[in-house]
């Protein structure tokens, strides 16, 4: 049996890799989670009573704690994905993103090292390392021109996980993992931002009842968005990599802005609009009453914008064998009725 523990493992990534990994017969699953008193157990309720599946206390920011856990378990692999995931907030509070995104990586790094050297480790990096891009597709040899307080701790990680792969030659790796959506993402990420209020107003009309419009920022920022469910398997690869420790792009190769994203979501839920207007004053408008579906708030905007992520995912593709089953529409469209069927009003 390997013995594999996650951080995040409430999130969605953490969560679907717990199901990725119960599938397979040879695991248990440890989850790292921070007690909080209202409970964020959602993603992983139906795993309760899984023998295989077991949660302790884990505060990654606690460097005593990582390290007793990590001494106590000596789990044979470690998967980061507990982050400070949200960019946008990241301006707001960015001593708390590099604490939580780079200095517990470096925690859980000197944990191994000390007390389970043969431990694989897998830290989520980000596509956001990449940032104010000099060259399309973004590949593993672009250089790290982060635009955010989030996309400089990511890309700090970065540099501490290779340091410790080449000074203690750990197996420990950092994919740069674009944009990856799904049913269990966050509310406040811009696609299920999308699909929810998209389903929310689409039973709202059938009920003949007022909406509200969705309100967003930049609708031209271009994202390489891929199925959060496809990306666990090519963690997995990366982690059990022949050729040795490595870092990959995961990514679909394609990228759509926000405006593309809205479009579909509205075309799914068969509501035909218009865009009308510029800039703060843009709307997407129903062409069945001329009611509002979108409008721009200028909150939603960062003080600094990537405005094209677009990864090339050949590397992965080639040495580990990595595929995607999920495409750009079927991925809204998976969302979109995900959050239709939840929805009731
Ligand atoms: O959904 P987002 O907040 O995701 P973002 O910033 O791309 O980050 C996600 O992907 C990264 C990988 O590339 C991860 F590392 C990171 O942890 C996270 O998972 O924003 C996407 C885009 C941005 O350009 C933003 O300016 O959507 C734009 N946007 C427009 N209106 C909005 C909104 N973003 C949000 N969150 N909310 C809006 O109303």
């Amino acid at each position: 049996m390997k013995k594999i523990l996650i951080t995040g493992v409430t999130g969605q990534d953490g969560s679907h890799m717990a199901d990725y990994l119960l599938k397979k017969d040879s695991t248990t699953v440890i989850g790292g989670i921070r007690r909080l008193s209202v409970s964020n157990h959602r993603n992983i309720e139906h795993l309760a009573n899984n023998p295989r599946f077991k949660l302790i206390d884990l505060d990654i920011t606690d460097p005593e704690n990582v390290s007793s856990v990590i001494s106590e378990e000596k789990p044979d692999y470690f998967i980061n994905f507990a982050a400070n995931s949200f960019v946008g907030n990241s301006w707001k509070m960015p001593i708390n993103h590099m604490e939580t995104n780079c200095m517990a990586v470096l925690y859980q790094l000197e944990a191994i090292r000390k007390h389970c050297p043969s431990c694989r480790y897998y830290n989520a990096g980000s596509s956001e390392e990449f940032g104010d891009v000099v060259s399309s597709p973004q590949d593993e040899s672009h250089e790290l021109r982060p635009r955010s307080p989030y996309g400089a701790s990511k890309a700090a990680s970065r540099h501490l996980v290779k340091v410790y792969r080449d000074s203690y030659n750990l197996h420990a790796v950092q994919g740069w993992l674009f944009n990856h959506e799904g049913t269990r993402r966050g509310e406040d990420f811009v696609t299920r931002k999308i699909s929810k209020n998209t389903a929310l107003i689409s039973k709202q009309i059938e009920s003949q009842k007022n909406f509200k419009p969705i309100s967003l920022g930049n609708l031209d920022a271009k994202r390489d968005w891929s199925d959060a469910e496809d990306f666990v398997d090519g963690i997995w690869l990366m982690l059990n990599n022949k050729i040795g420790p490595k870092d990959y792009v995961l990514a679909s190769g394609k990228a759509y802005s926000i405006r593309q994203f809205v479009e579909t979501s509205f075309s799914t839920a068969k509501i035909p609009c218009f865009w009308s207007g510029s800039g703060l004053s843009e709307k997407l408008i129903s062409s069945i009453d001329n009611s509002v579906l979108v409008d721009i708030n200028k909150d939603f905007y960062r003080p600094a914008e990537v405005d094209l992520l677009l990864g090339d995912p050949s590397l992965a593709e080639k040495e580990l064998g990595w595929t995607r089953k999920t495409d750009f529409t079927g991925l809204v469209q998976k969302m979109f009725l995900n959050d239709y069927k939840k929805i009731l009003i």
